[in-house]
């Protein structure tokens, strides 16, 4: 009864709600191009169902957007087989023609992940060259529906979406967010939620920091003590805890379900103490150190000189590869401060051929850059100057660039000196400033074409729970995803905060945790 009384009361509430109808171009990432209709609002009856036609990726996505409507509406939604050459909407998923990848973003190259949008008072119709510019789609219609949308129970709410056409695609390939499974362990449910947040963005990498010296979170048949020793610790002396390969499993084929690919880090050849708890004989010397618990960087390293690193890092590296479809593996190469330089770069070329012989693209974060390297490989830059050399070298060399400032693109970084937690070695980092920058300008001697996309690194010592995730991901997140969808022609501050502001009720009703900026002016 009580329940029943709290339902009614939010129905109330919602009826009271003055009707806010969104505007076309009210979406985040802004949309490339945007032709509003205001004769056109389309409102969703009761009876309507969605038609799709046979492809199994074009009816998952189908499939999606019934259930993401049938919660807030009540309504059955049925997912109906297109018939004919042009099926009857009022909801219709279209897939058309070949996707042309490689074409320039102009309107009638939608793309591998665009896709138009377009809405008459007869319907809604989303067309794309591919499933995962169908589910972009998706994303996009979600937003233009009243905030009520978000509601995991029926609410009463007329669900109109503003009409007219929107031709959409993305600027680059990669757009993604890390998260640091290591420093503190979020199990899987924590994990299919972050995906949730990513796809909402129209975000398709997640990036997960699978080891380092605090805790090793995957299980390897060949080297079982990494998880069972190495993953039984955390930042703070909590419990720790691992995937299992079923449970990676789980979280690569839900991504995978949402267009998002996993990239899985094994952190080499620093940030490896856990992995020498477990295996002291990678150590140099060969003798164990103590588990580590706190949140300095830099101490530890598997031993460069000796073969069975090798073989550890094959057996490994071989083990992830086959649990992962992705073409990437993220092999860190950062902060191994007590390697010498010569050894650093024998280490890392050697590595890189491994991965090459798994017939995968090596990431590494830009401390990778100096090495001689195999064509393909992707350098994580978390640099905060202007410039770096280095890099510029790397990319002259055939690197391509995924660009994570520290001082615009890092989750863990505080929003203001008060923040609860977060770290503030690159600076505070706000709204504004996670917003005001240009991937394709940002670094200096560059060709544009270098930048395969942009990612929001989350790093966890002081994260320990879900709300703490999102407290630091809302709303940096979405614009890091406005970063690396929208044409740099939509880039502009005063629009994106008050789209932004449009979120927050969303994110109330979806019951995600979010920051309240100062600089943006919620509702
Ligand atoms: C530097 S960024 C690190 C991480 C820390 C992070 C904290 C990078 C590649 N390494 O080990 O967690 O700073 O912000």
């Amino acid at each position: 009864a009580a329940d029943l009384a709290r339902t009614a009361v939010r129905r109330a509430d919602h009826l009271l709600a003055a009707p806010a109808p969104a505007r076309l171009g009210d979406v985040v990432p802004a949309p490339a191009h945007v032709t509003p209709d205001p004769t056109a609002d389309f409102t969703l009856p009761p009876d309507a169902a969605i038609r799709v036609g046979a492809d199994p990726g074009a009816r998952a996505v189908a499939a999606q957007l019934a259930a993401l409507l049938r919660a807030p509406t009540g309504y059955p939604l049925p997912v109906a087989a297109a018939t004919g050459p042009a099926p009857a909407g009022p909801l219709t998923l279209t897939l058309s023609g070949t996707p042309d990848t490689a074409a320039p973003a102009t309107d009638d190259a939608l793309g591998a992940e665009g896709y138009r949008l377009d809405i008459t008072g007869d319907g809604v119709r989303i067309t794309a060259g591919t499933p995962a510019g169908l589910f972009h789609g998706v994303q996009t219609l979600r937003q233009l529906l009243p905030p009520q949308v978000e509601s995991t129970t029926p609410v009463a709410a007329r669900w109109v979406v503003p009409g007219g056409t929107i031709v959409d695609r993305p600027r680059y390939a990669y757009r993604g967010a890390m998260l640091d499974v290591a420093r503190h362990f979020f199990g899987v449910p924590d994990v299919l939620r972050v995906i949730d947040h990513l796809a909402r963005y129209k975000l398709n990498h997640l990036h997960l920091h699978l080891t380092d010296d605090q805790g090793w979170r995957i299980a390897v048949d060949s080297w079982p003590r990494l998880a069972t020793v190495g993953g039984a610790t955390e930042v703070g002396g909590g419990p720790g805890g691992h995937y299992t390969r079923d449970d990676y499993r789980r979280i690569v084929g839900y991504a995978a379900a949402r267009h998002v690919t996993v990239v899985p880090e094994i952190d080499l050849p620093g940030h490896t103490n856990a992995a020498l708890v477990a295996y002291p004989e990678l150590a140099p010397g060969g003798s164990a150190p103590p588990p580590y618990t706190g949140t300095d960087v830099g101490f530890s390293y598997v031993d460069p000189a000796s073969e069975r690193t090798y073989d550890f890092v094959a057996d490994v590296l071989g083990e992830i590869a086959a649990l992962t479809p992705g073409p990437y593996l993220h092999i860190g190469g950062d902060e191994a401060f007590k390697v010498p330089a010569d050894a650093y770069a024998g280490f890392v070329e050697r590595v890189q051929r491994i991965v090459a012989g798994l017939g995968r693209t090596m990431v590494g974060w830009h401390q990778v850059a100096p090495v001689t390297h195999l064509p393909g490989r992707v350098l994580q830059w978390w640099g905060t100057k202007r410039d770096d050399p280095v890099t510029a070298d790397a990319v002259r060399r055939g690197a391509r660039l995924i660009l994570s400032p520290g001082n615009h693109a890092y989750l863990d970084m505080k929003y203001a000196e008060d923040t609860p937690i977060g770290h503030d070695w690159a600076g505070l980092v706000d709204v504004r400033r996670a917003y005001d920058w240009d991937p394709g300008s940002h670094l200096a001697d560059l060709p544009a074409d270098a930048v395969l996309g942009v990612e929001a690194p989350l790093w966890t010592e002081s994260v320990t729970t879900r709300a703490d995730i999102e407290f630091l991901m809302f709303p940096r997140l979405p614009a890091l995803a406005e970063l690396g969808w929208s044409p740099r022609a939509t880039h502009d501050w005063a629009a994106f905060r008050e789209r932004l502001a449009g979120h927050g009720p969303r994110w109330e009703a979806a019951g995600i945790t979010y920051h309240r900026a100062p600089e943006v002016p919620w509702p």
